[in-house]
């Protein structure tokens, strides 16, 4: 059986040897001809997603979300929905997360796609085969009870989706998606819209209704040959302007452009104005496997080196990659980092959180492995060679080198691990920390003894007694 049915061979290892493109085994273009894939085929005209796409130049921030992206089948498990408008692709989630780490993200927001119509099953095995890095945007119908509404939220769901677009889907009435928002709203969901610009005008007062945070696919999809300034564009600017509960997705350009890849470089002037008007309100994704392109199948590469030309410094860039969605979709984490980054301007402070965590874990465990003997005597007698077997940053290592102490709090290390090194050079804990603190060992000690440093002038800037 050809791996790519069943899902496997295609995870986050499978790179071919060019580390410039993520190789790994494509779905050949007619991949679903002659094929019985549960009683469907793709479609003929159905341009699979990019085999190979190169790496990007731009580097996307630490904890970068893609917060548009699907994923399709494999139908052999999750079969596409009867009444769906086409049949793509497989794109299963492993290929998803391999794109999430060569790209350089760390987060997904996976949304339900048309051909899966209201059965979530893919995306749900998506979400919780994330190891919580993945979190959903859901279909759902009038009928949904409320344990399917818990269970998709435990799964990682934090949205439904409006698909207002006739070419994928029947029309629905807005009654009933005005209940289904009223039974979501309590959740603290929120309701993603996928519609066309022309449709605008006629869906703004179902639209400002909704009692939640409302998320447009695409700004919206405007017509790019038209001027940014221009009256179609500016009743999308409208909706946002007047309605501080809409967001935008500054995505898609190679759905939306003329000019086409590599640049996309009409589109770039309409995502870069909402994402300067309303920079706390927009989020990035790939559309990964970019379903019904027919004009060409982008590079996903080239489409995250678009980023740093819509969002043009490094704020914005955070706030699109990083804080937005956060905020949306991990508002729990999103919290709790607010928590620690109000203790980073105390002098000499780096605090410990998830993050940093994260950023040092093959630091600590390196100093872990210190707790044996053996390891200890080859690490000291070849300390490259030894730092050079444990997954670090060049930094990190560096770091060690040195003993520089504070330089690997920064990037990552804590101190109880980075202690071993300490006590493998033979220093006592005392010692280490009055090394940190850049004095003798002797007025560390009677500073300790005397009641420990004194808060005065070491307290958070913020603190107006400091
Ligand atoms: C997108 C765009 C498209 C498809 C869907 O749910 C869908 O089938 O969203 C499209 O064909 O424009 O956002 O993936």
């Amino acid at each position: 059986m050809d791996p790519r049915e069943r899902g496997e061979g295609i995870g986050v290892d499978a790179r071919g040897e060019d580390p410039e493109r993520l190789q790994s085994a494509p779905a050949p273009v007619g991949a679903g001809e002659g094929r019985v894939r549960v009683g469907t085929a793709m479609d003929a005209d159905y341009l699979p997603f990019h085999p190979n796409p190169s790496k990007p130049r731009y580097t996307p921030p630490p904890g970068a979300v893609d917060a548009h992206c699907h994923v399709f089948g494999p139908a052999a498990r999750f079969p596409y929905a009867p009444e769906r408008k086409y049949t793509p692709c497989d794109a299963p989630r492993e290929r998803l997360y391999a794109l999430r780490d060569f790209l350089g993200f760390e987060r997904n927001v996976v949304v339900q796609a048309t051909c899966h119509g209201n059965d979530n099953r893919a995306l749900v095995d998506a979400l919780i085969h994330s190891h919580g890095r993945a979190r959903g945007v859901a279909s759902v119908g009038r009928g949904v009870t409320d344990a399917e509404l818990d269970a998709l939220h435990d799964a990682g769901v934090r949205g439904v989706r409006f698909n207002f677009v006739r070419r994928l889907v029947d029309f629905t009435p807005r009654d009933v998606l005005a209940e289904i928002a009223a039974r979501i709203a309590p959740r603290g969901w929120h309701v993603v819209v996928y519609f066309e610009a022309q449709d605008l005008p006629e869906l703004w007062d179902f639209f400002t209704s909704l009692p939640t945070t409302v998320v447009v696919d695409h700004m919206g999809r405007p017509d790019v040959g038209q001027p940014v300034d221009g009256p179609g564009f500016g009743l999308f600017r409208r909706l946002l302007a007047e309605h501080r509960n809409v967001w935008s997705k500054v995505s898609c350009p190679e759905r939306l452009s003329k000019s086409g890849p590599p640049g996309y470089d009409d589109v770039v002037p309409f995502a870069r104005r909402i994402v300067e008007e309303f920079p706390d309100r927009v989020l990035w994704g790939t559309d990964w496997p970019h379903p019904n392109m027919k004009s060409h199948m982008p590079d996903d590469g080239a489409l995250v080196d678009v980023i740093p030309r819509i969002a043009p410094t490094p704020s914005l860039e955070r706030r699109l990659l990083v804080d937005n969605p956060m905020r949306l979709y991990w508002p729990e984490v999103a919290a709790a980092r607010a928590y620690t980054e109000a203790f980073a301007d105390i002098p000499g402070t780096v605090v410990f959180d998830a993050t940093q965590s994260r950023l040092g874990y093959g630091l600590n465990q390196f100093c872990m492995s210190l707790m044996n003997g053996e390891n200890r005597a080859a690490f000291k007698a070849d300390e490259r060679g030894y730092l050079a077997g444990w997954p670090m940053t060049g930094e990190q290592r560096e770091a060690v080198i040195a003993r520089d102490y504070n330089r690997m709090l920064a990037l990552g290390g804590n101190i109880y691990f980075i202690a071993k090194i300490g006590a493998t050079d033979g220093h006592s804990f005392q010692n280490l920390a009055a090394k940190m603190t850049g004095v003798p060992e002797d007025a560390y000690r009677a500073m300790m003894i005397a009641g420990g440093r004194s808060p005065r002038g070491n307290r958070s800037r913020s603190d107006p007694s400091r």
